[in-house]
């Protein structure tokens, strides 16, 4: 009479089990993002459609903050140390901006993340 149970139970986790598991969670590529006064490098990060990435975020002089308004990113980028983002956005724009003061010209850093 188990076996009556268990059968069906196991063919339902089966059925079930490629939904739960989002492959596209697991990131295709790896992208170096560097801040420093007063640039993010690179400036244009462009990603396809559908694409997961991992941003791996370091800075190269003093703290920054990595922040993407339109997708609710904000993360504090502490010397010597790497922050990963795992991202996977929608088509369109994204400006990337420096969420923490960091010198005199803090204003004028940015860049774009393009998902095309
Ligand atoms: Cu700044």
């Amino acid at each position: 009479m188990k076996k009556l149970i268990v059968i069906p139970f196991l063919l339902l986790m089966v059925m079930i089990a490629p939904v739960g598991c989002r492959r596209d969670a697991v990131p295709g590529r790896h992208i170096k993002v560097v801040m420093k006064k007063y640039s993010i490098d690179p400036p244009v990060i462009r990603i396809g459609s559908g694409e997961t990435v991992e941003l791996l975020i370091s800075t190269a002089d003093v703290q920054h903050g990595f922040d993407v308004p339109k997708l609710g990113i904000k993360h504090p980028i502490q010397p010597g140390q790497t922050v990963s983002v795992v991202l996977h956005p929608a088509k369109g724009e994204y400006e990337i901006v420096c969420g923490i003061i960091c010198g005199p010209h803090h204003e004028d850093m940015g860049g774009k993340l393009v998902v095309e």
